[in-house]
């Protein structure tokens, strides 16, 4: 006679089951839309071969998805074992900007010099710029529109961020602002349509802090979109924000004109650590960085702005 094993005690973590949407893949828009409207802003949805109706719509109501694990757990591994490596050859060779974009450097709370952002990642990681050209993310590149391409050395190109509550951090947190600010700087042109694609590599739950965004923000006035609070400095919870809890290898796309911030982690140390890393779809002319490319204005008052805090956490 075989015994069974001891059933395991440790409830596995895993997220709200994804919205089913096998009956609703005929809906019409307007029947999508009123089935959107009842759905909760906590929402997870599949990533199938298409979008579906009821995606378009949230999409369309909230100016957010939140897709249940895209990327395998060997998947994620992989990206961060190779980010571990970029970051000691950066380090090594005492690199600062890449294709004209500064990279940040703080302090991890072991007290050494850490990554915090890094744009251009896919340059860096063959694995990466195979991976975001995988066929199970062509319907969010046609979400984007039908010509649109990975930028990989456009804009910032694959931007790794990494958060930690710690001392000597640069970033245990971001304040509220719009992507389309960064466009303007870089099209000069007032925003448009954007929309931002994230893979989340952490478990984060409430106190884990994270992505909070303000659905339906995507849909104000330009004038709303650039000046409701105050970009980037502007950090307190808003009554409507929405927090997105993630699980490792979740997929977000978000419009680029909504109200979004990372609100910084409730513990400290490397339990408060979380990564994101979002990729460029580009759809206008191509314009590809080159390694001399002159670091764009607003990285300037950007890049400013950490010099001084670093020197400030350094004292
Ligand atoms: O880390 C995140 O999920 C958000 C980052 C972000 O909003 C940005 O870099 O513009
Ligand atoms: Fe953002």
């Amino acid at each position: 006679m075989t015994t069974q094993p001891a059933p395991t005690t440790v409830p596995e973590d895993l997220p709200p089951p994804a919205l089913d949407e096998r009956a609703l893949m005929e809906l019409d828009p307007a029947a999508a839309r009123e089935r959107a409207l009842a759905l909760p802003l906590s929402t997870r949805f599949r990533l199938g071969p298409e979008i579906t109706p009821v995606q378009q719509a949230f999409l369309d109501r909230t100016g957010y998805l939140v897709f249940d694990r895209v990327a395998s757990p060997d998947e994620v591994e992989h990206i961060l074992t190779d980010i571990d490596s970029i970051e000691r050859t950066l380090l090594d060779e005492g690199t600062k900007t890449l294709f004209g974009v500064p990279i940040w450097f703080g302090t991890n709370p072991d007290g050494e010099p850490w990554l915090q952002r890094m744009g251009f990642t896919s340059v860096l990681s063959e694995f990466l710029a195979g991976f975001v050209r995988h066929a199970r993310f062509e319907p969010v590149r046609r979400l984007i529109g039908e010509d649109a391409r990975i930028g990989d050395r456009e804009k910032d190109g694959v931007v790794f961020n990494r958060y930690v509550n710690a001392e000597g951090s640069l970033r245990p947190n971001l304040g509220w602002h719009t992507d389309s600010l960064r466009d303007v700087f870089y099209n000069r042109k007032m925003p448009g349509p954007m929309l931002n694609v994230g893979l989340h590599f952490d478990r984060i739950r409430e106190d884990d802090g994270g992505l909070r965004v303000l659905p339906g923000t995507h849909t104000q006035s330009v004038w709303r979109s650039l000046t409701r609070k105050i970009q980037f400095l502007s950090k307190a919870p808003d009554p409507n924000e929405v927090m997105v809890e993630t699980w490792p290898g979740d997929l977000t796309v978000h419009d680029g004109r909504m109200w979004h911030r990372v609100q910084a982690s409730s513990h400290s140390g490397w339990r408060s650590m979380r990564r994101s890393m979002y990729v460029p779809y580009v759809c206008d002319t191509y314009r590809p960085k080159d390694p001399n490319s002159p670091t764009p204005a607003y990285m300037r008052l950007f890049d400013a702005v950490m010099r001084l805090k670093a020197w400030w956490l350094g004292r």
